[in-house]
């Protein structure tokens, strides 16, 4: 069985992080060990949630689970919650040479999350240049790259982006949660060869919560079941879009993700 880290909050409502990678990943037939960076009582999108950041338990976690001998074939990184915490995950990613791949969530529809400095972002940058497969949405993008963030349908802005995305270091780029023409959205995954390769879907209205770390977890489980990026990457969208059919409203609660994971190990 792959052996995969997931490298993320515990938020303990509203489905995000590890409540969503951990069941996905499982789903998908991968043995998912969790590295929990923050232990937070409701998402940033709630009011004032309750914040417990592990940043000193990272380094003495990792070090006795890279004493047990056990190999990853995956290191998966979300949502952290300091730079110095970055800092550890880069370290982090080296100590087990696996393949990594980073959402660096930090922020959506242009603004950045609450608790998300600009000293963040420059140490996400740091991490993000050493990914095997870095998976940004527009704004996150925009803030890597020092591009300004754009609400437009102008395919040549996400080509550019994109680009700036790999010209930045990264392997694999896939830009998510682009809006096309005619009301459709989708990703753009450009890899070193250049070659881009993009996906569209018919858009569902709202802001749906936690889609992004959802996009990222299936991913992950379609890389390591030995699908190339564009077919991994095919498979998070589909599974996105379904999941999102299936939610009645957004709500920050996030999206119902449960009663489809089926569908996943059906289309592995
Ligand atoms: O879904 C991204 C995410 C992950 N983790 C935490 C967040 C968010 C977005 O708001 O607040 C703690």
């Amino acid at each position: 069985m792959k052996q995969v880290l997931t490298v993320q909050d515990l938020s303990c409502v509203g489905k995000c992080s590890l409540t969503v990678a951990l069941p996905v990943l499982s789903a998908m037939g991968c043995a998912c060990s969790v590295l929990p960076t923050a232990l937070l009582s409701t998402h940033t999108g709630f009011e004032k949630p309750y914040v417990r950041s592990l940043t000193k338990d990272i380094n003495p976690i990792c070090a006795h689970i890279q004493a047990t001998g056990i190999r990853f074939d995956a290191v998966s990184v979300g949502y952290l919650s300091d730079p110095e915490q970055v800092a550890q995950v880069i370290a982090l990613a080296d100590r087990f040479s696996a393949t990594t791949i980073v959402d660096p969530a930090m922020g959506d529809n242009g603004k950045r999350y609450s608790g998300i400095t600009e000293g963040h972002v420059q140490a996400m940058a740091v991490l993000c240049k050493k990914a095997d497969y870095l998976l940004p949405n527009v704004t996150e993008a925009a803030l890597l790259t020092g591009m300004p963030y754009e609400k437009t349908q102008d395919i040549g802005y996400y080509r550019e982006l994109l680009q700036a995305l790999c010209d930045f270091g990264a392997k694999t780029a896939v830009l998510t949660g682009i809006s096309y023409p005619q009301e459709q959205t989708g990703f753009m995954l450009m890899e070193k060869d250049n070659e881009v390769f993009e996906y569209r879907a018919d858009k569902i209205p709202g802001s749906f919560h936690g889609t992004g770390d959802l996009f990222s977890a299936v991913f992950t489980g379609g890389l390591l079941k030995e699908k190339t990026a564009p077919e991994a990457a095919e498979l998070a969208a589909g599974f996105v879009e379904r999941v999102v059919a299936h939610t009645p409203k957004a709500t920050p609660f996030g999206v119902e993700f449960e009663a489809q994971l089926p569908w996943l190990w059906e289309n592995l």
